[in-house]
């Protein structure tokens, strides 16, 4: 494996695991909010990252790489708003895309199409993840401080009603 692929898919499993533990902070406050489906739906999206940045770990090994394990900085310890931590959720993914489309690129100028192959999944897991947050999103600003409204999102997400789909991977 080349050393720039190598070198940028080590960058993706940091942002991966970054990911697993931003999302883990998040659901660790749903969960202190009595918020049990938000939070549900949160642990649930951090194994996933997990899981995607093990499918890298995996993959660089495999090919003969040396896939490295990052040190990982402290995610935010609190949040304002439902509305607040699903819109850093968007945010977050929206640069996660931008990496995976970097990713793409470097694959196509170094002429290695079997990593390209591999991060296609990648490109169609964002595109379902940011409509899934945007989807999110817009419900909450629907809902606004209506407090019924609030409580039947969570119960809603609890009931993985709108949650990503575990057998999609
Ligand atoms: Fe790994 O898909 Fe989100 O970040």
């Amino acid at each position: 494996m080349k050393e720039r692929i190598e070198k940028a898919l080590n960058d993706q499993i940091k942002k991966e695991a970054s990911s697993s533990q931003f999302y883990l902070a998040m659901a660790s406050w749903a969960e202190t909010k009595g918020l049990n489906g938000t939070a549900k739906f949160l642990y649930q999206h951090s194994d996933e990252e997990r899981f995607h940045m093990l499918k890298l770990v995996k993959f660089v090994n495999e090919r003969g790489g040396n896939a490295l394990i990052p040190a990982l900085e402290k995610p935010p310890v609190n949040y304002e708003t439902l509305e607040n931590i699903f819109e850093s959720l968007l945010e977050h993914e929206m640069e996660v895309t931008e990496s995976i489309n970097n990713l793409v690129d470097i694959c196509l100028q170094e002429k290695d199409y079997t990593t390209h192959n591999f991060v296609q999944w990648y490109v169609s897991e964002q595109l379902e993840e940011e409509a899934l947050a945007r989807t999110i999103l817009d419900k909450l600003r629907m809902i606004g401080s209506d407090k019924g409204g609030l409580y039947l999102f969570d119960r809603d997400l609890e009931n993985s009603a709108i949650s990503p789909d575990p057998a999609a991977q």
